[in-house]
């Protein structure tokens, strides 16, 4: 009973650990512009902070038009002051239409995550 009890504790404490860990990973928290908002105007860069200090020598962001072909950008590279936030600097304004941004980071954990939004430029 008293051997159970201790396997019980065990796999409470690798449980939590667990989850933990899986908490810690750099996630999408917000965008300029906006997860699935509509602007106006077109930005001149993107701007992505994450949840946890990014990497940036592997982490890389890309933008496309839906379905269509993709937008030229500089490399992405991480605040100065804050390695929370990524920059993405686009070469050329962005026509009307939605975009997909399809992100991939390291943080600081050397957990790699990734995942995509979408914002619209209006005519
Ligand atoms: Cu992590």
């Amino acid at each position: 009973m008293q051997r159970l009890l201790k396997l019980l504790l065990l796999a409470a404490v690798a449980l939590s650990f667990a989850v933990t860990a899986a908490f810690a990973h750099a996630f999408l928290d917000k965008a300029v512009p906006g997860v699935g908002t509509t602007v106006v105007l077109s930005p001149s860069e993107l701007q992505l902070t994450f949840t946890q200090k990014i990497v940036p020598a592997f982490s890389g962001v890309r933008i496309a038009a839906i379905g269509g072909k993709r937008v030229p950008s500089d490399k992405a590279v991480v605040d100065h002051a804050n390695p929370k936030v990524l920059h993405v600097r686009l070469l050329h304004p962005l026509r009307p239409g939605t975009y997909v941004v399809t992100w991939h980071v390291v943080s600081v954990d050397t957990h790699r995550t990734s995942g995509h939004y979408r914002f619209t430029v209006s005519p």
